[in-house]
């Protein structure tokens, strides 16, 4: 069966000002869109063709370019948007997501200041990641559709560093884009979801 756009669990608007109703139309109807349409194409009539999508992501890796970026991106997408929510962000970080940022990651503070640096030394398009990997948490990045699955790691909480996601809104100023999205925009309740999800958690 052809995967299917996710859609957007939220209206248009409801993540203004940090992010407007125009950047989530083109974002979601347009990119994320092509990326699914893109992968439906790619896979067809392939070996590819009715595998589960973390699977595809990780046998296309380093050997299918076309394949491996659409479907990358249909993963990292369909989990970017519920990383998303209106009043969300700053420190309503979940008692066990906290616990676990003070053990690995010397404390929040620390932790946001890495992760913004993280998304704003991406050379180029990309992702900033929060990843559990090896029951320990990590901040890191990667470049165009690559995700942590790929890096034998589970991504918790990531951030879109392509232009497409900040540019409508703030133009080159990509730091500008990372403050607001983390200290205003994270949901954390899908980050404690994808915790609990964690393959062997
Ligand atoms: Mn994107």
């Amino acid at each position: 069966m052809a995967f299917e756009l996710a859609p957007l669990p939220y209206a248009y608007d409801s993540l203004q000002p940090y992010m407007s109703a125009e950047t989530l139309e083109y974002h979601h109807d347009k990119h994320h869109k092509a990326y699914v349409d893109n992968l439906n194409k790619l896979i067809e009539g392939t070996d590819y063709e009715g595998k589960d999508l973390e699977t595809i992501i990780k046998e296309s890796f380093g050997k299918d370019a076309g394949v491996f970026n659409n479907a990358a991106q249909n993963f990292n997408h369909i989990h970017f948007w519920p990383w998303m929510t209106k009043d969300g962000g700053g420190k309503k970080v979940p008692g066990a997501i906290l616990a676990l940022i003070d053990r690995d990651l010397g404390g929040f503070d620390k932790f946001r200041a890495d992760f913004l640096a993280a998304g704003a030394t991406q050379f180029g398009s990309g992702w900033a990641w929060l990843t559990l990997k090896d029951g320990k948490l990590e901040v890191t990045k990667t470049p165009n559709g690559e995700n942590p699955l790929v890096h034998g790691g589970w991504p918790l909480l990531g951030c879109d560093v392509w232009e497409h996601s900040y540019y409508i809104d703030y133009r080159n100023a990509r730091p500008k884009y990372l403050e607001a999205w983390f200290d205003n925009l994270i949901n954390w309740d899908h980050v404690e979801e994808l915790y609990a999800q964690a393959p062997g958690a």
